[in-house]
């Protein structure tokens, strides 16, 4: 494989042409569809000059016309280039094929029904077109097909036998663009928006799917509301519809008026989807529809910038469940994703800044560091600027930009602007890659808390040197009897090191660094073990207090993966008080007696220079648990107890939270009681949480067999809730066993693993488990290989996404990275190998 050319930020040109409107007709057939352009273009007086030049992608140009006259252009490989005028219009039919096109790229076919996905470059999958964000402009489509529903973006002005002619008044990029046909239903509702407008709300899904959609409207309503409140941002069209298809290579994507869904992110009922679904559903529903105005109002200059809609979006959506549920497990939730997902990427072969500043791929740079770390930059920016500079910058940004396809220079200048504070020093955080370690130290001395505070971040791909970065530091201190001492108060930390005073009058007190968790590094702060329960039982700020219990939880298995130790009876201890704390929202009591996960341990043991053996660590995690639950058997007995159910299930967060505890509580019970309990749960739950929670549980103990066939038999015909199954199955098992069940399971006949859900379900799932992908053996990296191989020229971008499982391999022993390098070269030295994967195999391997 040759490799191909990376696209660099320094190169960045504007658009030799600008679009002033775009009228589409598509008349669909499986197999060939037809799709008539006609674009008005301008020359750009700002632009570089030269030819016109379209993208283009498995077209078959029939015909080509400028301003009437037929013209055969030049074909370059990647689209066509013509010798224009500087204003005239352009026609052309190509043909396409959406049923042989597997890639869901594009247009594209699932179940019969036509869908499209543009974002980030599908629309040249399409038609000839400038297919880059800072092209904006008007879009007509009329939809010739027999199919009885036939939507697009924007507001349907016409409708007629066999043809449907939409409008979208708003300028947009081409990736926003979407089109659907198909035999769907809607569940409809409708919305008043603060400036008065009557917008009708549809959510359409396959027949028998119609009942399922109740909760992802109330949370669009809700999100519809927020951003009202919140931003001050209204709809802006008649109409919003989703659509939900189940086939789709990611969540779900905010095309102008029109948002397709994976139909995972759209359809629960209490006996299908679980708590985590609901949440799930919330919060993908409302970062969608916040992108139509951080991301298609304002969109971005070219796609080094996504972390200026992605990053803000994510925020928005943090912030909206924050609103909608609470802040504090909210908080911690995303803490624990970005250590999860985040932190190993910046610590791998993957790292790349928030703003990357090349990419051969872009599909490669949706990541969680582009979008959960970029979120945390936001966060950052607004307790630097204060609430009322934050406010004002986001106003000055809707006003300043709204139409515009903007930069993270532009996002940065507004806020510059509203606080009267230069940024630079901020702005390093967009474009250095790695996660900052930061070291804590303190003493007191006459009457003050002296806190040194010192940050280093390690050399990752291409930044051997980085420099001090600018961030806020959270702190207060808490005395031995548990009062707050010193109050909550942000620190600047702008250089490699510096020391700080505060007024404090107890010397015993221990600093609470970093609440909230102000800045994503990773905290070195040497506390004692009887400190961090102090912390724990006391801290006034709930991440904090979490973050202590989780840092008490690691040095716990730490100790027992070391040095063979026994369970910390401190530990224990502090568990026993949070579960007695009858003050304490039952889902932040789960979230503390949540043990640490093994990719956690696995990243901590690799931080410290140690090399993490999964089976070890696996086995330290089930020895606390035992251990945990041994200690606390009657309280964890008596919440299970007497957190059972009552009255009919909601998924409202107050009764979501009650069954994260009955069920973290159960985990541990299973532990010491045979399953006895998890059987029971399984045979009487009336929702799907609490079936899935006693069968994991099951599973987890090797137990299980017949309830495992029970659930499948009983949800065999259910797309969805069977994906839950596979993965279920093949992430409970450890090592080697885990990777027989997902070799079992890829046979099966109903692992239909084109379908991206399914695949993800089986092969994911195994990259998930820690000790089963990492089986001493090397069957899990040879499966995981396989399959994406398998993939690779079916859905590249799943495939692709695939090998980011990969991306730690260098943490672990020779004998492991031997075997995994050995399977990474079996994927690089493939015949024929997509431009996704290349790029991605090439990475890991460098
Ligand atoms: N913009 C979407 C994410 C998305 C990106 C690419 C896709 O297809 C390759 C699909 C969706 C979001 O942030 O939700
Ligand atoms: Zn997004």
């Amino acid at each position: 494989m040759d490799n191909p050319a990376p696209i660099r930020l320094a190169d960045y040109q504007p658009p030799a042409f600008l679009v002033d409107k775009v009228s589409l007709t598509f008349r669909l057939a499986p197999n060939t569809t037809r799709v008539l352009s006609r674009i008005a273009f301008r020359r750009n007086p700002d632009g570089p000059g030269g030819p016109l030049k379209l993208d283009g992608d498995k077209l078959t140009l029939i015909s080509a016309q400028i301003d009437g006259t037929p013209i055969t252009p030049t074909l370059t490989g990647t689209g066509l280039e013509i010798d224009a005028p500087d204003a005239f219009t352009w026609e052309a039919e190509v043909e396409i094929d959406p049923e042989a096109n597997t890639t869901l790229n594009g247009l594209y076919m699932s179940n019969g029904m036509y869908c499209t996905q543009c974002e980030a470059e599908g629309f040249r999958r399409i038609t000839y077109y400038p297919d880059r964000p800072d092209v904006m402009a008007p879009f007509e489509v009329r939809i010739e097909s027999d199919l009885p529903v036939l939507l697009s973006n924007g507001e349907e002005i016409e409708r007629g036998d066999g043809f449907a002619l939409w409008h979208d008044p708003w300028p947009k990029p081409a990736y926003l663009f979407a089109l659907v046909a198909g035999e769907l239903v809607a569940r409809s509702d409708r919305f008043r928006t603060m400036e008065g407008r009557d917008v009708a709300l549809n959510i359409w899904v396959r027949p028998g799917d119609e009942d399922r959609c109740d909760y992802a409207m109330d949370a669009l309503k809700r999100s519809m509301l927020w951003d009202e409140e919140v931003y001050g941002r209204a709809y802006d069209l008649d109409v919003f519809n989703i659509v939900a298809v189940d086939d789709f290579n990611m969540g779900a994507m905010e095309n102008k008026g029109l948002n397709i869904f994976n139909s995972r992110l759209v359809l629960a009922s209490p006996e299908t989807a679980t708590d985590a679904d609901y949440q799930r559903i919330e919060s993908v529903i409302a970062h969608e529809y916040f992108h139509n105005w951080t991301g298609n109002r304002i969109t971005c200059r070219d796609w080094f910038q996504l972390c200026l809609k992605e990053g803000l979006t994510v925020y928005r959506d943090q912030q909206f469940s924050g609103d909608a549920r609470s802040h504090a497990v909210q908080r911690i939730e995303d803490v624990q994703m970005l250590r999860a997902r985040q932190f190993p990427e910046d610590a791998g072969p993957l790292a790349h800044p928030v703003r990357p500043e090349s990419y051969v791929e872009i599909n490669n740079f949706y990541t969680a560091t582009v979008y959960e770390k970029g979120a945390e930059l936001i966060g950052m920016l607004r307790v630097l600027i204060g609430d009322a500079a934050w406010q004002q910058g986001c106003k000055l940004y809707f006003e300043r930009h709204d139409g515009q396809a903007c930069t993270i220079e532009d996002w940065l200048k507004v806020f510059e602007d509203a606080s009267g504070r230069a940024l630079s020093h901020f702005a390093r955080w967009y474009h250095q890659a790695g996660t900052p370690r930061l070291s804590v130290s303190s003493r007191h001395e006459a009457g003050e808390l002296i806190l040194t505070l010192a940050q280093e971040t390690r050399p990752t791909p291409g930044q051997p040197e980085k420099s001090p970065l600018h961030m806020p530091i959270r702190i207060g201190a808490i005395a031995p009897d548990g009062q707050e001492v010193v109050a909550d108060t942000v620190l600047e930390l702008t250089e490699a090191k510096q020391e700080f005073r505060l007024p404090c009058q107890t010397p015993e007190a221990v600093p609470s660094v970093l609440r909230g968790f102000s800045a994503p590094v990773i905290l070195d702060q040497p506390l004692s073990t009887a400190d961090k329960a102090l912390l724990l039982a006391h801290d006034t700020d709930p991440l904090s207090r979490w973050d202590a219990g989780r840092s008490l939880g690691k040095e716990a298995l730490m100790a027992m993966i070391l040095d063979d130790a026994a369970p910390d009876p401190t530990y224990l201890d502090a568990l026993g008080k949070v579960l007695s704390d009858m003050d304490l929202d039952p889902a932040f009591q789960a979230l503390v007696l949540a043990l640490p996960s093994d990719e956690d341990m696995a990243q901590t043991l690799a931080e410290g220079g140690a090399t993490p053996d999964p089976l070890r660590i696996e086995a330290a995690r089930v020895a606390l648990s035992t251990a945990v639950a041994g200690q606390h058997r009657d309280t964890l007995a008596n919440i299970h107890d007497s957190l059972a159910p009552t009255g009919p299930f909601s998924p409202d967060a107050g009764d979501a939270a009650k069954r994260s505890l009955r069920n973290a509580a159960l985990a541990l019970l299973t532990r010491i009681d045979n399953g006895d309990r998890a059987r029971a749960q399984f045979d009487t739950a009336s929702n799907m949480t609490d079936s899935l929670a006693a069968l994991t549980c099951l599973l987890r103990i090797g137990d299980g067999v017949t309830e495992a066939e029970t659930f499948r038999k009983r949800w065999q015909s259910d797309r969805l809730v069977m994906d839950k199954w596979f993965a279920l199955k093949v992430g409970t098992a450890p090592g080697e066993t885990g990777v027989g069940i997902a070799r079992e399971l890829a046979d099966d006949p109903d692992f239909t693993w084109k379908t991206p859900n399914r695949f993800r379900a089986v092969v994911h799932a195994l990259g998930a488990n820690h000790s089963g992908f990492h089986a001493g053996d090397g069957s899990g990296y040879a499966f995981v290989a396989e399959w994406i191989l398998r993939m690779d020229p079916v859905v590249p971008q799943v495939a692709a996404r695939t090998m980011t499982v990969f991306q730690t391999f260098r943490r672990y022993d020779a004998d492991r990275k031997a075997l995994a390098e050995a399977a990474l070269r079996r994927i690089s030295e493939a015949a024929t190998l997509s431009r996704d994967t290349g790029e991605m195999v090439r990475r890991i391997l460098e």
